[in-house]
C-alpha cells in the first residue's frame, strides 16, 4: 500500500560527521552563533525552560558563559518577572540608586558601623536629604573614631573629596579611576551631582571572570522566557521586565491555533519570540514569515514519552534538517531541543543545520540546576522530570502537554519524572559540551558554525558502527569528564 512506503528518518545514532580536510584547531574555531534574528550569543547553547532545569539561577550561569537560559513558566507571572530582574541586575556595572547603601552626614558613626555591618557592605556615599554627594565613608575613615568617639558625625569621619563618575561610565574608565585613587568605590552622580548608583571594584573584577557572557546593550545578562502560546498576559509582562527573547512553549506548534496566537504575541512584544516545537517542513512553512527563530523537537527529549504515549514524533537529525532547509532560506535561526547525551550529539544537531541546541537532563545535576542533591546508594543525585509529566503537571507546568477539556480529569503524561547524577558546576559541563563541539568543528574543517552547517557531511552508521564508536572491550576504570555509558 501507498501509506507504507514509509520515508526513513534518522537520529543522532544513525549518524556521524565525515572526517574532512581542515586546518581548523579546535580551541580556535569560533562558537558564536545567532539563537534568534536579533540576538547573538557566544556559544550556541540554551538551557531547557523546564521547573528542574531553568530558573535565575541557571540563566546566570548560563549567560555569563555566554549562552542563554529560558526561564520556565510553571510559575506566576509576578514571579517570573522577579526572576527576569534578577538575571538583570546579576552583573550590572552600576549598582541602582534603590540598592546603594547611603549615609547621612548628622549620623554618628557607631550608627553608620552597624548599618554597613547589617547591609554587608563596607562603606558608602553619604548623601544630603536632595541626594547630592557630599562624600564617602568606609571602614577605614570609621575605624579611628569607634575607638574614641563613638558619638561623632559622620561630616567629620567621611571622605569629602570624593572622586564621581558620570552615568554613562565605562568599565575602564571606573576601573584606571579606582587604582589612580587607591579607592574601591565610586558614586555615580547625575548632572546636578545627585546619587544615581555606585560602581564597586568588586562588581568590575566579577564582571572580568565572565568575558564571554551573552549580554544586552546595556551590558546586562541576557535571558530567555517561556510562555505558553495563549498566554498573551505573560508574553506582555515578560516582554516589559525585559526578556530578550520569548520560546513560545508548545509540545506540537504545528497546530494552527497555536500559530495564529503566536503571531498575534509577536506583533505585541519587542523581544524576538521563538516558535516551537516542530519538526517537519510543512510546519517550518508556516511560521518562517513572523518567527525570529523556529525550536525543534518532537519527542527526543531524555524524559519524554510523547512518542511512546502518542504514536508521533520525528528522528531529531531529520527534523533539524527538515526546518533548517527551510529556515535558511529565510535566515531564521533554528535551534535544535532535546535528546542531547553526548557533545557530539550538539556537534551533529548543529551539522543537521541547527544554529544553537537546548539540553534539559545535561544541566539538570548541575549546582545551578533547582532542587536539591538527592543520595540514593551512596550516588549523588538531582530531580530531573518532564514538564508533561505527572508531578509537573500537577505543580501548574503542564499545560504545555495538557488538553482542554482534561483540567480536572486524569493527566494523560507524556513525560516521566526521575533522577539525573549530580554533577557540580554548570561551568565545567559547558566547557566539555563546547569543547566536544570545538573538536566536531576541527574534524570537519569548520572555522565558524555557519561553517559547520555548510561544510558537515554525514555518513550512516550500522549497529557494529554505532558498537564500535563506544569504548568497548574493555572496562572503563576511571571515569571520564565527558564520557558515560549510555
Ligand atoms: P533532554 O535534553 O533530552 O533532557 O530534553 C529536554 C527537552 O525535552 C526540553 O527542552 C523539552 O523540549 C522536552 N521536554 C520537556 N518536558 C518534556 C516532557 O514531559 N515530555 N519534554
Amino acid at each position: 500500500s501507498e501509506k507504507l512506503r514509509v520515508p526513513e528518518a534518522l537520529t543522532f545514532d544513525d549518524v556521524l560527521l565525515r572526517p574532512r580536510e581542515s586546518r581548523v584547531e579546535p580551541d580556535e574555531a569560533d562558537v558564536s552563533t545567532q539563537v534568534s534574528k536579533n540576538v547573538e550569543l557566544n556559544i550556541p547553547i540554551l538551557s531547557a525552560a523546564m521547573d528542574t532545569v531553568t530558573e535565575s539561577g541557571m540563566a546566570i550561569g548560563m549567560a555569563r558563559e555566554g549562552g542563554l537560559g529560558v526561564l520556565h513558566r510553571s510559575m506566576d507571572v509576578d514571579e517570573v518577572v522577579a526572576e527576569i530582574e534578577r538575571v538583570k541586575r546579576a552583573d550590572e556595572l552600576v549598582i541602582r540608586r534603590e540598592n546603594v547603601v547611603t549615609a547621612r552626614p548628622d549620623q554618628t558613626v557607631q550608627e553608620v558601623d552597624e548599618m554597613m555591618e547589617h547591609e554587608g557592605v563596607s562603606g558608602a556615599p553619604v548623601v544630603d536629604e536632595d541626594d547630592e554627594v557630599l562624600g564617602i565613608i568606609s571602614g577605614t575613615d570609621i575605624r579611628p573614631y569607634l575607638e574614641v568617639g563613638e558619638k561623632d558625625s559622620v561630616e567629620e569621619a567621611m571622605t569629602d573629596e570624593v572622586i564621581t563618575v558620570h552615568e554613562d561610565v565605562e568599565a575602564r574608565e571606573a576601573l584606571e579611576l579606582m587604582y589612580e585613587h587607591k579607592i574601591e568605590r565610586v558614586p555615580v552622580v547625575d548632572d546636578d551631582g545627585r546619587l544615581v548608583g555606585l560602581v564597586t571594584m568588586q562588581g568590575i573584577l566579577a564582571r572580568r571572570e565572565h568575558e564571554n557572557a551573552a549580554r544586552d546593550e546595556d551590558s546586562k545578562l541576557l535571558v530567555g522566557v517561556a510562555v505558553g502560546p495563549f498566554e498573551q498576559d505573560r508574553a506582555q509582562a515578560v516582554d516589559e521586565a525585559g526578556a530578550d527573547v520569548l520560546f513560545i512553549d508548545c509540545a506540537h506548534a504545528h497546530n494552527l491555533n497555536v500559530i495564529d496566537s503566536a503571531r498575534e504575541i509577536k506583533e505585541e512584544v519587542e523581544a524576538d519570540v521563538v516558535v516551537g516545537n516542530i519538526g517537519t517542513e510543512a510546519a517550518a512553512e508556516d511560521v518562517v514569515d513572523f518567527a525570529d527563530g523556529v525550536k525543534v523537537g518532537i519527542g527526543p527529549g531524555s524524559i519524554c514519552t510523547t512518542r511512546v504515549v502518542s504514536g508521533s514524533g520525528m528522528p531529531q537529525i531529520t527534523a533539524v534538517s527538515e526546518v533548517a532547509d527551510v529556515a535558511s532560506d529565510y535566515d531564521v535561526p533554528v535551534i535544535a531541543d532535546g535528546g542531547i547525551r553526548y557533545s557530539g550529539d550538539a556537534a551533529k544537531a548543529i551539522a543537521a543545520g541547527a544554529d544553537a541546541v537546548m539540553l534539559g537532563s545535561y544541566f539538570a545535576g548541575t549546582d545551578e540546576a533547582p532542587g536539591r542533591v538527592i543520595t540514593m546508594n551512596g550516588k549523588k543525585y538531582k530531580q530531573y522530570r518532564g514538564m508533561g509529566s505527572v508531578g509537573a503537571m500537577q505543580s501548574g507546568g503542564g499545560e504545555r502537554y495538557l488538553k482542554d477539556e482534561q483540567e480536572d480529569e486524569e493527566f494523560v503524561p507524556e513525560g516521566v519524572e526521575a533522577a539525573t547524577p549530580y554533577k557540580g558546576s554548570l561551568a565545567s559541563e559547558l566547557h566539555q559540551l563546547v569543547g566536544g563541539i570545538q573538536s566536531g568543528m576541527g574534524y570537519v574543517g569548520a572555522e565558524t558554525i555557519p561553517e559547520l552547517k555548510e561544510r558537515a557531511r554525514f555518513v550512516r552508521v550500522s549497529q557494529a558502527g554505532q558498537t564500535e564508536g563506544h569504548p568497548h572491550d574493555v572496562m572503563i576504570t576511571d571515569e571520564a569528564p565527558n564520557y558515560s555509558p549510555g
